[in-house]
């Protein structure tokens, strides 16, 4: 259920490239692809003639055939070779001056996304989403302090495993808008298959305007359900482990939730952002995915409605 809901808002395929980085790693695929078929076709051929054939062919003849398919078959393994090491150097060619610079760290089992700028209070922390305008290169440091994770959004690059103690980088660029599913892809524990995330492709200007609305801080609770709830949150605990900007929750164990209601899915894509699995996601995390850090609330249905209406507004 959880990742066919997870489909429903985003496809991923490594043969739908939507950026040079992946396009190049398309061609590498495509040309294997076609190499190997047609070796495998005459490989079928040959074996077939070999069937259908009577007497044993001379001796000559056969030393030749031989020969001639090692030669053949080190020759494809050597332009398999060249064009793979070319691949490799045009991705790492393509970098740019004036990227748009995110640092994602992995966690056991979700993603901590963060807009890097030089001056601190324009910086954006947010979860499992990564927004990035079309047709501009973006430069992500990756960065894992608890395990081996792998990011991959087939649609836009190969997977790059993050290495605690070792920070790396990747560029990639969209050059089509889009939402494109990526997936932790190196097992990273219990809840690995529960580690997904978006890349939502847009304009500059929508870009830049969800990048405005994100570096603001929470809007104040709107209604008294909404204040009790946020009193609710500093109370239970929950903004020892989640940060909302503009509020005295300040954690940072877990996501940050100042723009939570802006992200279509909870739990690194295991859930719709819908208000019923948010209730489902506080009330029992355990049980939607298990092992997470997160504990289970125990709250009464007033309570659990004030919550809702506090995380509801932090639009
Ligand atoms: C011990 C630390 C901890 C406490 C306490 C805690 N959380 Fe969490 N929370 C987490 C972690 C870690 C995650 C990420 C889980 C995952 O995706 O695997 C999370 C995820 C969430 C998410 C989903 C965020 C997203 O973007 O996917 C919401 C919403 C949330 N918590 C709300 C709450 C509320 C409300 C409370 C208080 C009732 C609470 N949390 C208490 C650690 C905590
Ligand atoms: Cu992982």
């Amino acid at each position: 259920m959880s990742w066919t809901c997870l489909l429903a808002f985003a496809g991923h395929s490594a043969l739908d490239p939507a950026g040079p980085q992946a396009a190049r790693i398309g061609d590498l695929w495509w040309l294997m692809f076609w190499v190997c078929s047609a070796v495998f076709l005459l490989v079928m051929a040959a074996l077939a003639a070999g069937l259908v054939r009577e007497e044993e062919p001379a001796r000559r003849r056969m030393n030749r055939v031989v020969t001639g398919a090692v030669i053949a078959t080190a020759l494809i393994l050597f332009v398999f070779l060249f064009a793979s090491t070319g691949t490799g150097r045009a991705l790492a060619s393509l970098s740019s001056a004036d990227p748009v610079s995110v640092e994602v760290t992995g966690h056991q089992w979700w993603w901590e996304v963060q807009y890097l700028d030089p001056v601190l209070a324009q910086r954006v922390t947010t979860a499992n989403e990564i927004h990035i305008p079309v047709g501009r290169p973006i430069r992500i440091r990756t960065v894992s302090h608890d395990v081996i994770h792998s990011f991959w959004v087939p649609n836009l690059h190969g997977k790059h495993d993050l290495i605690p103690g070792y920070d790396g980088e990747l560029w990639l660029q969209a050059d089509r808008p889009g939402v494109y599913r990526g997936q932790c892809a190196e097992f990273c524990g219990h809840q690995h298959a529960h580690m997904a995330f978006l890349v939502v492709a847009e304009s500059p200007a929508r870009f830049a305007g969800w990048l405005a609305a994100q570096r603001q801080s929470a809007s104040p609770p709107a209604t008294p359900l909404a204040q009790r709830g946020h009193d609710l949150f500093v109370q239970l605990q929950c903004a020892l482990c989640h940060t909302v900007q503009g509020t005295d929750a300040n954690g940072r164990i877990g996501p940050d939730l100042t723009h939570l209601a802006s992200r279509r899915t909870l739990a690194a894509g295991t859930l719709p952002n819908t208000p019923g699995h948010l209730a489902g996601w506080i009330v029992d995390s355990q049980t939607l995915k298990p092992s997470n850090p997160m504990p289970a609330t125990s709250l009464g249905s007033n309570d659990l409605e004030a919550l809702l209406a506090f995380l509801d507004g932090l639009k």
